[in-house]
């Protein structure tokens, strides 16, 4: 906190408002939670929301959930304005419509340890639905969920190693993409790894 007010004292007004405008916009963070069907996604968002409050289990998503709710995260209390919605197939084409009406500044991109070629074919639709529109998506932080279950029997670099391909793609959107793991079920790390990409991201939008 006090480093932050140094920082705004040191500014122009100009620089000030410029950077007022940034934390409204900071204040009420749109973000999607997308990924194929069964990785956590509305356990991840619960997890966001409740503070590890968690209705378990969820039924599978169908249709959209429009959601805001504050999140605590390291910086603050922060708006989280998002929708959840469902990650079998059939369901992919309401991913277009939150995408287009949301235009959240990142995506949360869940996957568990199992199924790679599930992923992979989410992720595609995923990137070829952001290359056809207009959007204001900045990052992708892609998450290997259900740590707790997959931690003993493998690593997170032999999981990430099947989306090396895939995650490059985005490059060329100008999408960056940070990948980091996380138990949406326990909690571990999923206020962590979201404070350090907002906070990473936040004067670009
Ligand atoms: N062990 C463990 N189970 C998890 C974790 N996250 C989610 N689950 C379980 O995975 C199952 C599916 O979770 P959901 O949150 O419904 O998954 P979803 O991505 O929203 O699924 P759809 O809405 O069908 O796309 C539930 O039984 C959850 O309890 C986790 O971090 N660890
Ligand atoms: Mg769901």
């Amino acid at each position: 906190m006090t480093e932050s007010v140094f920082v705004l004292e040191a500014l122009s007004w100009l620089e000030r408002l410029r950077i007022g405008r940034l934390l409204k916009k900071y204040r009420g963070c749109k973000i999607l939670v997308l990924g194929s069907k069964g990785v956590g996604k509305s356990t991840y968002l619960d997890q966001l929301e409740t503070d590890g409050i968690i209705t378990d289990p969820h039924s599978p998503t169908i249709a959209r959930n429009p959601k805001k709710f504050q999140a605590y995260l390291d910086q603050g209390p922060m708006t989280i304005k998002t929708e959840d919605v469902g990650g079998e197939t059939s369901q992919w084409p309401h991913w277009i419509d939150v995408l287009s009406e949301n235009k959240p500044v990142g995506i949360i991109f869940l996957i568990d340890h199992r199924f790679p070629s599930r992923h992979i074919s989410a992720l595609n639709f995923l990137r070829t639905s952001l290359s056809s529109r207009k959007r204001r998506c900045k990052f992708i932080l892609f998450l290997v969920n259900k740590y707790d279950v997959w931690h003993k029997d493998t690593s997170f670099n032999d999981i990430l190693e099947n989306y090396h391909e895939e995650l490059g793609k985005f490059r060329h959107l100008k999408i960056a993409v940070i990948s980091d793991y996380c138990s949406a079920k326990t909690g571990e790390r999923v206020k962590s790894t979201l404070s350090t990409v907002l906070s990473r991201f936040i004067w670009y939008y």
